[in-house]
């Protein structure tokens, strides 16, 4: 389908296009199976300015948006699903200052966050908060012109990694949603430590990290928006990085999906290609439908927040779950269309089954963005009633 991308878009997915097969694909297996942290295609991808995207011009960035982010972070997924989180990792992290940061915070932070030169992380998650992203443990209190934060954020994706860190803590715990407050914490703050690295299924390329706070003393100008605001910025925040999710889970639909139908002409049955069996055909038509239902969404998504849509929970939901189910989808399909050379680690297809995995679980569980896009359904009937 053609999505009229101007040419500066055409050019940026053709640029990310390049890096991920010359220099993404050559090192994804050693990267998943070492785990360790692509620091040297974090400076490919500095270099080649994809973290300035949707960083205003005014502060170091080229000032597009959700929809440029959105082709980058596909085309590189395509490659590798756990190497290109760090774009879309460190945009999640991003937001919060771009979105709600006042202009010190935004000159001080997003120049070195639009080079590269820094990453950032979001830490709302806790180990009794996953969903229940209202009633958070970690504590913030105000203490003179600092607050000092208590607490243990886990599964945090460029954690250890990051320089800038959006903590959200609770500064009045009574008020729930209300009471949440959002802070930036430098990596090296005092009472800020990192603790356990994760194993995971999965994207075993990014980091994944624990971050604890022991009476960490976080100066009161590093509170982003107003006390009892970290909820609503970290509500507004996901609606604008879900989409990135979903474009990491269709770059790996398509990435697998590619796999699939080359390896499907070459592999010969019966005296025949695979690809001549209806039976496959079917799957693979399949697998082109669901992939450009969940892209058409998901840029019609991207699209509207550029436009300044201020409502984008609902599609921003939308999106994602469409664009992650058919991830989980695709990549199960391109691993049965492989047989059981699909199911060995000497062949590509079951990293991309592993790393779709966690599209549907993280920035929102599928089945809460569900309730999500139900509510506003709800919502919607009951204005026009
Ligand atoms: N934009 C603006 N406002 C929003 C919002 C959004 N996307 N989502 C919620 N709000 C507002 C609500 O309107 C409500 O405002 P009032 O207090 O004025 O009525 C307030 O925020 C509280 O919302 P709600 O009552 O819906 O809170 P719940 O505790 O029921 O939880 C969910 C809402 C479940 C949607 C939220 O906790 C959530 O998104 N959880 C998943 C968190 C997540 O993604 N975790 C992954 C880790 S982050 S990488």
């Amino acid at each position: 389908m053609d999505y009229f991308l101007d040419d500066f878009q055409k050019e940026l997915v053709a640029q990310a296009r390049r890096i991920g097969k010359e220099k993404i694909r050559p090192v994804a297996a050693e990267y998943d199976r070492e785990g360790k942290f692509p620091w040297d295609l974090v400076k490919i991808f500095a270099d080649s300015g994809f973290y300035s995207i949707y960083i205003p011009e005014e502060y170091g960035g080229i000032g597009h948006g959700v929809m440029d982010l959105v082709l980058v972070t596909e085309e590189l997924s395509r490659f590798c699903g756990g190497i290109s989180l760090s774009v879309a990792a460190t945009a999640l992290g991003t937001f919060p200052i771009v979105i709600s940061g006042n202009d010190e915070q935004k000159k001080k932070y997003l120049p070195d966050l639009a080079e590269g030169k820094r990453l950032a992380a979001f830490a709302l998650t806790e180990p009794a908060a996953g969903s229940d992203a209202g009633h958070i443990a970690t504590r913030a209190v105000k203490k003179g012109d600092k607050y000092i934060l208590n607490g243990t954020k886990v599964f945090i994706t460029n954690g250890g990694e990051a320089d800038i860190n959006i903590v959200i803590a609770t500064t009045d715990p009574e008020k729930g949603t209300r009471g949440a407050s959002a802070f930036i914490v430098e990596k090296g703050t005092p009472g800020f430590t990192f603790g356990k690295e994760e194993d995971k299924m999965g994207i075993r390329a990014s980091a994944t990290r624990e971050l604890i706070f022991e009476d960490c003393e976080v100066p009161a100008e590093n509170m982003i928006g107003r006390e009892g605001e970290g909820f609503m910025v970290a509500m507004k925040t996901l609606d604008r990085s879900r989409p990135g999710v979903a474009a990491q889970a269709l770059g790996i639909a398509q990435g697998a999906f590619d796999l699939a139908t080359e390896y499907a002409k070459t592999r010969e049955q019966f005296g025949q290609s695979i690809i001549k069996f209806q039976a496959l055909q079917f799957m693979l038509a399949d697998m082109a439908m669901q992939i450009e239902s969940a892209r058409a969404t998901l840029y019609a998504t991207s699209r509207m927040i550029d436009a300044g849509v201020k409502d984008v929970a609902k599609e921003s939901s939308m999106c994602k779950v469409l664009a992650s189910d058919t991830a989980m989808k695709v990549t199960t399909d391109a691993v049965q269309i492989f047989g059981g050379y699909g199911y060995m680690r000497d062949y590509p297809i079951e990293k991309f089954m592993r790393d779709a995995k966690i599209t549907q679980i993280y920035e929102g569980t599928n089945q809460i963005l569900r309730m999500v896009i139900a509510r506003s359904i709800i919502k919607d009937i009951n204005k026009a009633s």
